[in-house]
């Protein structure tokens, strides 16, 4: 039995998946580990890595047509789960691009904006950021103070956005603001006057992976840069219900590194003369992780199914991203002390990974709004 797939989910995917499943995994072992602990303490997204994610085929990889794979909702976990092994940086890079970006231009773009933009996205030609989070407070969207106002057929475009993912590097922001109607979406080429990136540094979290204020002053957009069927906030928050999909699956990876680490250096290191694994706390400890990444494993597998069948509740969702996040970090945290001293540089995985999922904790909706979104949903009563 595989440590990492205890109860045998993997021979349950299908032929596709598991070819896309070992595509992604030769990637992560041969061209991403050996630069990502490198990369994340020099606090740098191996930007060198995006020509081989844009040739390896799984941009976009649910979207249809527009040089896009089309692919299963599963196919997208088991993606997410791959490069997630490797660093959560890499799966930020996927997930914007594929379930933030060409998601909603898939969804809510014109036949225009999809022929432009969906096909170089899908080859990493261009680089995509997804604009929500204000300043002043990412869990209540809603009260965002980025506005778009109409001036004859153009929109201008007025506001801030705060620690969004590729922002610096992107060549496309869908920006989300406030107009007289609602919430809109808009596409802003990183070249329009009046739109500035700032690089945030200084990050102890997701060192691998860029993260940027937008700034949008008296930003002219046209008409036709609008996302024409994204209507009201549901719009944006469809997209942050793929995006989650994908990090339930992510986290998987990340946990299966850390016990994979751990295993392995538990089973060589001698203490008390005998090996680690020799005794009862230790077996416990990583029978617990074993336990844990089991049920993610079932939960994320069983989100995939729904997804795929069209019946999946973004509810359900937020269970599984919380669930098996919290488990991630949980995982990490143990089998960093359990490697000692060793567990506290880059050379192993565990604290890189813990780490990163206290970002991945609170991106796409912190642990406590996913609680309350799960307890809204048993309860019909809405707490935020
Ligand atoms: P509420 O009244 O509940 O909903 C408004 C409308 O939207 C619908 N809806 C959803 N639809 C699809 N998927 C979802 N997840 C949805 N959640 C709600 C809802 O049915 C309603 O539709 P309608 O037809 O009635 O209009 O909205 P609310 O303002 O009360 O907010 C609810 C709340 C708190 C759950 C929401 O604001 C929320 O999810 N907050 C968290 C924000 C968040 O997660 N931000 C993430 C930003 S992006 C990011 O972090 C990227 S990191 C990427 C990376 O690097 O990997
Ligand atoms: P706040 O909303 O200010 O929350 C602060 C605390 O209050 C949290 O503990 C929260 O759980 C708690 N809280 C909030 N509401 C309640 C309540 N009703 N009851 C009890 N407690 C509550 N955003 C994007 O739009 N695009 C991106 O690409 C993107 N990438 C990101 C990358 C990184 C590395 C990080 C760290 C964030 C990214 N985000 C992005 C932003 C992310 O989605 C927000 O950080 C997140 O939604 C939380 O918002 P906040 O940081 O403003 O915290």
């Amino acid at each position: 039995m595989s440590p990492e797939d205890f109860c045998a989910v993997g021979p349950e995917l299908g032929e596709e998946e598991r070819l896309v499943q070992q595509t992604v995994a030769r990637f992560v072992d041969d061209r991403a580990l050996p630069v990502i602990p490198e990369a994340f303490e020099a606090g740098r997204f191996p930007s060198e890595l995006i020509p081989e994610i844009g040739a390896l085929g799984i941009l976009g990889s649910s979207v249809h047509g527009y040089g896009c794979p089309g692919l299963s909702g599963m196919a997208y976990g088991v993606i997410c789960e791959e490069l997630e092994r490797g660093d959560s940086g890499l799966r930020s890079f996927v997930s914007v691009q594929s379930s933030l970006v060409m998601y909603p231009i898939a969804a809510y773009g014109s036949e225009e904006q999809k022929q432009i933009w969906l096909p170089k996205l899908a080859r990493a030609q261009a680089i995509g950021c997804f604009g929500l989070t204000e300043p002043q407070g990412g869990s209540d969207p809603s009260a965002m103070q980025t506005r778009a106002s109409r001036k004859g057929r153009d929109w201008i475009l007025n506001g801030s956005k705060m620690w969004i993912t590729n922002g610096s590097i992107a060549d496309l922001a869908v920006v989300w603001a406030q107009t007289d109607d609602g919430v809109r979406g808009f596409l802003v080429e990183n070249d329009r006057p009046g739109f500035r990136t700032q690089e945030i540094k200084h990050k102890l979290s997701l060192r691998a992976s860029i993260t940027s204020a937008l700034f949008l002053d008296q930003v002219t957009v046209p008409e036709s840069n609008r996302l024409p069927d994204a209507v009201g906030l549901k719009a944006p928050l469809s997209c942050l219900t793929q995006a989650r999909y994908g990090i339930a699956w992510g986290a998987l990876g990340a946990a299966r590194s850390c016990l994979t680490t751990a295993l392995e250096y538990a089973s060589t290191r001698q203490l008390f003369g005998r090996p680690l694994t020799a005794t009862q706390t230790i077996q416990r400890r990583l029978a617990d992780m074993v336990r844990e990444l089991t049920l993610a494993r079932l939960l994320a597998w069983r989100l995939g199914q729904l997804k795929d069948a069209g019946r999946l509740d973004p509810a359900q969702v937020s269970l599984a991203k919380w669930n098996n996040v919290r488990m991630a970090l949980e995982v990490a945290r143990d089998a960093r002390d359990l490697l000692g001293g060793a567990g506290i540089t880059t050379e192993f995985s565990p604290l890189r990974h813990a780490l990163n999922l206290e970002s991945v904790m609170t991106y796409e909706g912190t642990e406590t709004i996913h609680e309350l979104i799960v307890g809204k949903a048993i309860t019909g009563v809405d707490a935020f």
